[in-house]
């Protein structure tokens, strides 16, 4: 199939290559797609270029390109189960939390749709009569939108569904590993009637098409979501033009477990913020931070939860969570532990392949929990981004914010207590972009997401999340234009000899 969408047509890739695509639930290859170079890459650069150019997206009112975007939202909500099944094939998690991550998909393109026409710009005080003075919004213009494989088409609605709110054209890569869904939504933007040009899709490597994305000079926005290591390059690349560049790199986040808090529910949400999703989320909580005088009792309850995790497929309904990505993203995961075990953690449960002879063909990795860790070990200070959970004790309130603090990261944290004070008081500290207090995980399309430090900068949904993807416009009319007399005959002073 050609799935290559370059100005308006699907295409192979120019050079006939193509990628299999692995479940990682079992191996198995689930799509066959074109695997793009740089001359494909430059070609959806020059297509999103001209559309903008030429184009009439961006001159398309406002109000038009939010039905449109509603229009697609309607079409993926139809298209929920094929949409689901096509993620969790090229994911391996679970049936159910592609099903979820569909339903938020709608969500975000209707909330961007509902914010499309909602700011028109405003009127400021010119400081004098005869002038009328306001500030308008527009489209940046070309967009390359680059992104990763854990959650893939709900990545891509936090960028493509602004993008086109805004009135830009765009080139989305989605992570080599995990292309369908981004070939799906392309089709319903195209049935849409998002006009041809608007949205291109390059599929493949980053090493490949990555330096065209970020460099070209025809590109004015790159939005990446990924690793750290990948986001330092594309800032730098991006940097030679001076493009606006907005990163999203994931985190290494504390959950702050005090002893007053309500010890159920904080365990049950221990388990979750780290293990969901086998930890591949940037916002796992990966570094329990509990109050010394508890450490015992909860680890060891969490322990016992945990070794009842169950393994499975996307579409085995006993399952509780799925693999990692691939082969090699496990053998990082496997390298992580050891080390940390090195450097002294103690390992409390897995820290293993599991032995069920039916989870052999896949890329899984049994829920893990090193107890004994202190910040510094390579384990608690970057995001291994699997199944597995640090534990650091913390003496009192001042203790567990330096502890929470100490990273390079500021993605998302939480803190659980039931002194209402406290946890304002220690979330007003936490340096993240994102704080639950007595929760974990929940976000919604109408608040803003993105990291403090090296987790990134820029802001992805709520309102800002449309800013991002907008050219700041100040436009001044002298509604009675005369000359000033600054200069010449008419400059004071002349003729006084
Ligand atoms: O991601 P990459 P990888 C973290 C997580 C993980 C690590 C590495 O810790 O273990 O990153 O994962 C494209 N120019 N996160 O290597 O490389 C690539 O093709 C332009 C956190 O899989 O960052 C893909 O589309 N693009 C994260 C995207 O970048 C390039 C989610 C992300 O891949 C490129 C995923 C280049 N030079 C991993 N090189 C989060 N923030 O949620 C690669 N890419």
């Amino acid at each position: 199939m050609p799935e290559l969408l370059i100005g308006g047509t699907w295409r192979d890739a120019r050079s006939g290559a193509t990628r299999e695509i692995r479940c990682p639930a079992d191996g198995r290859v689930v799509a066959t797609v074109p695997e793009a170079d740089e001359g494909d890459a430059c070609d959806a650069v020059a297509a999103a270029r001209a559309a903008f150019d030429s184009g009439e997206w961006p001159g398309t009112p406002a109000a038009t390109r939010g039905a449109l975007l509603h229009r697609a939202a309607d079409l993926i909500e139809a298209d929920k189960s094929d949409v689901a099944r096509a993620e969790s094939l090229d994911t391996g998690k679970r049936l159910v939390e592609a099903e979820y991550d569909v339903d938020d998909v709608v969500r975000v393109f209707r909330h961007f749709a509902g914010l499309a026409g909602d700011d028109a710009g405003r009127v400021v005080d010119p400081g004098q009569p005869d002038v009328v003075s306001r500030v308008v919004r527009e489209p940046i213009g070309v967009c390359s939108l680059i992104t990763p494989w854990n959650y893939p088409l709900l990545q891509t609605s936090w960028k493509v569904a602004p993008a086109l709110a805004a009135g830009n054209t765009f080139v989305l890569k989605p992570s080599e590993l995990t292309p369908s869904t981004a070939i799906l939504l392309l089709h319903h933007l195209e049935k849409a009637g998002l006009p041809p040009g608007v949205a291109n899709l390059v599929l493949g490597s980053g090493a490949a098409v990555g330096p065209t994305l970020t460099s070209a000079p025809e590109v004015d926005l790159v939005s990446f979501t990924g690793g750290l290591v990948t986001g330092r390059a594309v800032m730098a690349a991006a940097a030679a033009t001076v493009k606006r560049v907005a990163l999203e790199l994931g985190g290494k986040n504390p959950n702050l477990v005090f002893a007053d808090a309500d010890r159920e529910t904080a365990l049950d949400f221990a388990l979750t913020a780290v293990f969901l999703h086998s930890g591949q989320v940037c916002s796992a909580g990966a570094r329990l931070v509990v109050e010394e005088s508890i450490h015992d009792e909860f680890v060891d309850e969490l322990v016992i939860r945990a070794e009842q995790i169950r393994l499975g497929g996307p579409f085995d309904d006993r399952a509780e969570t799925g693999p990692l990505i691939s082969a090699a993203h496990r053998e990082k995961v496997e390298a992580y532990v050891a080390a940390g075990i090195v450097e002294g953690a103690t390992l409390r449960c897995g820290g293993r392949r599991p032995d069920a002879p039916e989870l052999a063909d896949g890329y899984y990795y049994q829920p893990t929990i090193l107890d004994d860790c202190r910040s510094g070990m390579s384990v608690v200070s970057d995001e291994s981004f699997g199944p597995v959970l640090t534990v650091e004790t913390f003496t009192d309130e001042d203790d567990a914010v330096r502890i929470a603090n100490d990273s390079i990261y500021g993605l998302a944290g939480a803190v659980w207590t039931s002194n209402a004070g406290r946890a304002e008081r220690v979330a007003a500290r936490m340096r993240m972009g994102t704080v639950w207090i007595n929760d974990y995980h929940p976000y919604v399309p109408q608040a803003e997401w993105g990291g403090y430090k090296q987790s990134g900068f820029g802001r992805e949904l709520g309102h800002t999340g449309l800013e991002e993807y907008q050219e700041t416009k100040h436009i001044w009319h002298n509604v009675r234009p005369q000359p000033q007399g600054w200069f010449g005959p008419m400059a004071a002073g002349d003729g006084d000899g």
